[in-house]
């Protein structure tokens, strides 16, 4: 696009950097968001990839005239020249008066629903998410994921500085890793596989490759229910490292992630943070409580009956986490040394009582967020377990092959994203937190 002094200007600039372009011309692209014609002059609200930027349309600035065909979601390419005031509280305030606007489409049609308003107001959950991509473009529903997207970029910049070498695990597999129901299954040429429950046969065989490896990839559930914190396909965050002392390594290791998680997002996200009002926790050290000392507590201090001594119920994460938050002023709690019962067949026995597990869950305001814990690394130790259980060793032998031929003391974690987003920006269904759930009733959009 040409200037005022007929010169072509094709830098593209992002809202962030006007700062640095005061008084001078540049472009942006976007959408538009919203036109408010005033008299004499107009406001057209342009939506960029993250910003919302006012622009100022007058006959003064130029000899550009509106286009009666510029409506919302045009998209534009828009010139103009950058000019600063000073906002109620005295920040700069960046606007851009416009020189010239180029229009590179139209939409076809109105759209179903509004989309330029804060928030969507009023629109049922299944209506958004029929429409994701338009309602996404919505800045409060666009902020939840980019939150999400941080969350990622935190894990594997965290992990990449303390070691850790980023895996891609296959999906189809030859068996599933989580034992249960739940697992997919999948003709593969007229024989049976399953779609990955998790990528832990892999991640523990990279334990003995790259000694610290993490991915963060989607893990499928074949869910029978319709909950509001399941769904059949999820992004796991997962770790696993070796050569540690005690499952207390990945704890702490855990701890750093989501410190570095929480600061990259009051920092880097901070435009999202304060668009989607989010309580992001103050994280120093998480604290901690066994599993049979967590049960006691609820039926002393809550009159809880238990149903399942083998695990939770939601009503009893959520009783937790009130407990943690009121008692120890901490949105996060974990809970240590499952029931043997519960946990899958790779998990390590506690020594000491081998009722119970070297694991842990993470709550985080009253949901579990992450299992982790230490693996089996004895080769004797891991067939008899699987012997145990009933289960084959002979159907895992390329699974035994680590331990086989030595394993590290090694364990590591899962963390569930859209459980984690979840409950950081205040959502009551894990479907709010999905770009684009999967859950028993729905495989589309
Ligand atoms: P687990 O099966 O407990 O452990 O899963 C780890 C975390 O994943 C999330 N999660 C889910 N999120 C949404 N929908 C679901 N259906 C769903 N199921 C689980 C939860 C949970 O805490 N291999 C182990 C991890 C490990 O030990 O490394 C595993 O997958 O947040």
């Amino acid at each position: 696009m040409k200037n005022l002094n007929g010169e072509i200007i094709t830098n593209t600039v992002e809202f962030k950097d006007f700062k640095n372009y005061d008084g001078k011309e540049v472009t942006i692209c976007g959408y538009i968001h919203r036109i408010r014609e005033m008299t004499g002059f107009a406001f057209v609200i342009v939506r960029t990839a993250r910003d919302l930027i006012q622009c100022v349309y007058a006959p003064e600035f130029s000899e550009y005239r509106l286009d009666e065909k510029l409506c919302e979601e045009a998209c534009v390419k828009v010139l103009g020249k950058v000019v600063s005031s000073k906002d109620a509280k005295g920040n700069d305030r960046y606007e851009l008066q416009i020189h010239d606007i180029k229009i590179l489409s139209l939409p076809a049609d109105n759209l179903p629903i509004v989309i330029n308003k804060k928030q969507l107001d009023n629109i049922a959950l299944s209506t958004v998410l029929d429409l994701r991509p338009i309602s996404m473009r919505n800045p409060k529903e666009r902020a939840i994921f980019k939150i999400q997207e941080g969350i990622q970029r935190g894990f594997r910049e965290f992990l990449s500085s303390q070691g850790f070498t980023e895996i891609r695990s296959p999906k189809i597999n030859f068996a599933g890793a989580e034992g249960g129901t739940n697992v997919f299954k999948l003709d593969y040429f007229g024989k049976q596989v399953y779609l990955a429950q998790s990528p832990q046969l892999y991640k523990q065989a990279l334990v003995g490759v790259f000694e610290r490896v993490f991915e963060i990839a989607p893990v499928f559930r074949a869910e029978h229910h319709d909950t509001s914190r399941h769904l059949n396909e999820y992004t796991s965050m997962d770790f696993e490292m070796g050569f540690i002392e005690s499952f207390e390594d990945i704890m702490n290791m855990e701890t750093g992630a989501l410190k570095y998680i929480m600061n990259l997002l009051k920092t880097e996200y901070a435009n999202e943070v304060e668009i989607l009002k989010a309580d992001i926790p103050e994280i120093n050290e998480i604290p901690s409580i066994k599993f049979m000392d967590a049960k006691k507590l609820l039926v002393e201090k809550f009159k809880y009956k238990p149903s399942d001594m083998k695990d939770f119920d939601p009503q009893e994460e959520e009783l937790l986490g009130k407990w943690a938050k009121k008692e120890l002023n901490s949105d996060f709690l974990f809970v240590t040394h499952y029931p043997s019962k519960k946990r899958p067949f790779y998990t390590m026995d506690d020594p000491e009582d081998p009722e119970y597990t070297l694991s842990f869950d993470l709550l985080f305001r009253g949901l579990e967020i992450t299992s982790g814990g230490q693996r089996v690394h004895d080769y004797k130790a891991q067939v008899e377990k699987m012997e145990k259980l009933g289960m084959n060793p002979a159907e895992f032998e390329t699974y035994l092959l680590l331990h086989k031929y030595g394993a590290p003391p090694h364990g590591g974690l899962g963390i569930g994203l859209e459980r984690l987003t979840m409950h950081l920006l205040g959502f009551k269904n894990v479907r709010n937190a999905t770009m684009f759930p999967r859950d028993i009733n729905r495989v589309t959009p």
